[in-house]
């Protein structure tokens, strides 16, 4: 007997959450855009290495929910979460899974009604552009976990979905992503300049390894297994995406609220409730704090 597949509501048709809807697409899942109000289909173009992709997205505004949300993909930048689940205020409980696909920690902590499932989704894949149209640069490693086992949909999902692992402790994976994000996100969008700067310019290249030695500090309190050594991973990083714009670097560009709370904040807040101070950390979110780049 074929089980059926689940209908996503999803919050955040950007580019992550329009890649993640091609993929549940591709593999029979249907997904429909929740909007403030009734709204027209989004027709999407997905630009991929090798051909073009046309999605056409159903939208549901709150004033036409008639049931329970089963399954919520929240893809929105987390400076708009709140905003965002105020589309589902009310539709959600204890029966609902939330599959979270953002930057950063912590966005949906204490906003989920008791006993709602939580998946985590951290990606290294990269796309760009801007809604209608989404460039898909590269189709890396998609972790999805959190729970011991994984949904009896997941099988038939990374038949579609390219590289996607299951990963039931992803604590570790959400914090390597974390970490590379707070390192080359605000120092590329500080300085206006592209991750691969933080391989050639030394005094990025310091910059960096002081906040890589914080938060290895911070990792090892809260988890003493922590492996640490996040400046080559760090370094790594930016030299694979050595062409590409950071998002936070973009949204300063662009002068939209940058992801930092959710990033270098998490941290910061982490290390205040352990008694510990992240100085470099600190000093970044104050200087992102200020005027966008001009
Ligand atoms: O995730 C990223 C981001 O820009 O948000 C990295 C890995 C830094 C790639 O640009």
């Amino acid at each position: 007997m074929t089980e059926s597949l689940p209908h996503w509501h999803l919050l955040g048709a950007g580019n992550m959450g329009t890649l993640a809807a091609w993929y549940l697409t591709r593999a029979g899942h249907t997904v429909s855009v929740v909007t403030d109000s009734p709204a027209p289909p989004q027709h999407k173009t997905l630009i991929f290495a090798e051909h073009n992709a046309s999605l056409t997205l159903p939208c549901v505004s709150p004033s036409q929910f008639h049931s329970t949300i089963t399954h919520l993909l929240v893809a929105s930048k987390t400076p708009y979460t709140e905003a965002a689940l105020r589309r589902v205020n009310g539709h959600l409980d204890s029966m609902t899974l939330v599959l979270r696909f953002q930057n950063g920690m912590g966005a949906l902590d204490g906003r989920l009604p008791p006993g709602a499932t939580m998946l985590e989704a951290i990606t290294t894949s990269a796309v760009k552009g801007q809604s209608p149209q989404h460039t898909i640069v590269a189709e890396n490693t998609t972790w999805l976990g959190g729970l011991p086992q994984p949904p009896a949909w997941f099988e038939g999902l990374q038949r579609h979905w390219p590289n996607l692992c299951w990963e039931a402790d992803i604590r570790w994976v959400q914090w390597k992503k974390l970490v590379a994000n707070a390192v080359i996100n605000p120092l590329t969008a500080l300085h206006d300049v592209p991750n691969g700067a933080l391989v050639s310019d030394p005094s990025l290249q310091q910059q960096a390894r002081a906040l890589c030695a914080e938060a290895d500090t911070l990792l090892t309190a809260l988890d003493s297994r922590w492996p640490g050594n996040s400046f080559s991973a760090v370094l790594q990083v930016a030299r694979d995406t050595a062409g590409n714009t950071s998002s936070m670097r973009a949204d300063r560009q662009r002068g939209a609220t940058t992801e930092i709370e959710a990033i270098n904040g998490w941290l910061l807040r982490q290390a205040q409730r352990h008694g510990m101070d992240l100085p470099s950390h600190r000093r970044l979110i104050e200087a992102l704090s200020g005027q966008a780049p001009t």
